[in-house]
């Protein structure tokens, strides 16, 4: 969208419900009437509600629930992560996207979709997309090895976990990879990594959340398992300022990341983790492993302890839950 079509949202909207007339708006940007009314005719277009009357002016009663890049980037506090937007209304899969655009992409770009036909969770696991989710993926560029990629998954957990804790919300990582609200999946996070020779090429950092999802767009056996943040706090969230505040904290946990020693981000990890503690089980392509989850190493593995004292770090495998903590 051009700059003009969001300077005039932006004054619309910050003049909060008064008309604002076309001469007023054509004399801030520089521009003829005509010029203001061809813009406000794309930006309703858009799904934006205005209201026009050629004695009053143009009032503005309603933004689109869509996650627009130029409203994400009004009032965006980040620096890297976000700055530039790639914004879709239908996507096979945010991942997908992002790692065709990610050779020539810079550092923190975003791809979002409003909805995935072909969402995806780890091995080649479904991720069920429907409208009003939060579905994006963010290209990564750090100078790190391959070995290190695996990290950037629990700083992830640790930027999205924390926001949906400012909210009110109990919100928990369960090792690898998904956010709990009382032992229900809120988020899931699907990182891919591409590399030369050991050294990171760029990383993708598929994040998926059931922001304002109807749980009836769930299935039975889906909705045993998933929550939505919609019917954790009763009331829809403001997706966009939402991903705002999520972009930001990113940017804050990206950067401890490439400046400071690992451990401090390992030590809040545990801090949020829903299973540091549990009794486990974990499904691996060649094994099960059994016993207490006692920690995490500096490569994002999880310590488990069997009943012999025995300790194993598992570096990847589906974690089941054995018994209450
Ligand atoms: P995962 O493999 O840990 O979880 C997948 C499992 O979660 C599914 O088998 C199903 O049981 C359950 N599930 C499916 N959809 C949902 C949902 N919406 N909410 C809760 N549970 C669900 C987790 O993988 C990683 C998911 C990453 C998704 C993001 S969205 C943006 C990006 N693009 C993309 O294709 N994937 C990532």
């Amino acid at each position: 969208m051009s700059s003009k079509r969001s300077e005039i949202i932006k004054i619309l909207k910050e003049s909060e419900g008064k008309a604002v007339s076309g001469e007023e708006l054509g004399n801030l940007l520089g521009i003829s009437r005509t010029m203001v009314w061809k813009y406000i005719k794309s930006i309703a277009k858009e799904g934006y509600e205005i209201e026009s009357s050629p004695k009053i002016g143009y009032i503005l009663r309603s933004v689109p629930d869509r996650l627009n890049p130029d409203a994400i980037k009004m009032g965006l506090r980040s620096s890297l992560i976000g700055q530039k937007i790639h914004h879709f209304d239908e996507l096979t899969s945010t991942n997908i996207t992002a790692k065709e655009l990610a050779h020539d992409a810079e550092d923190g770009t975003v791809v979002v979709a409003e909805i995935q036909k072909g969402g995806r969770g780890r091995l080649g696991r479904e991720w069920l997309s429907p409208r009003g989710g939060i579905w994006m993926s963010v290209i990564l560029k750090p100078t790190i090895s391959l070995a290190h990629a695996s990290r950037l998954t629990l700083v992830a957990g640790i930027a999205i976990s924390k926001i949906m804790r400012k909210l009110g919300l109990d919100a928990r990582i369960k090792w690898p990879n998904d956010i709990l609200i009382d032992g229900k999946k809120v988020c899931g996070i699907l990182t891919e990594v591409n590399a030369e020779m050991e050294l990171v090429d760029y990383i993708v950092v598929g994040i998926g959340i059931n922001a304002n999802v109807d749980m009836n767009e769930f299935s039975d056996d889906i909705r045993d398992v998933a929550t939505t943040l919609w019917s954790e706090l009763g009331e829809p969230i403001d997706r966009i300022s939402f991903i705002q505040d999520v972009l930001f904290e990113l940017e804050q946990e990206y950067i401890r990341f490439r400046t400071q020693p690992f451990s401090g981000i390992l030590d809040e990890w545990t801090s949020l983790s829903d299973t540091i503690g549990r009794q486990v089980t974990i499904t691996t392509p060649s094994k099960m492993i059994e016993g207490k989850a006692v920690g995490m190493t500096e490569d994002g593995a999880l310590v488990v302890e069997d009943s012999d004292g025995t300790r194993e770090d598992v570096m990847a495998g589906l974690c089941i839950y054995t018994k209450a903590k």
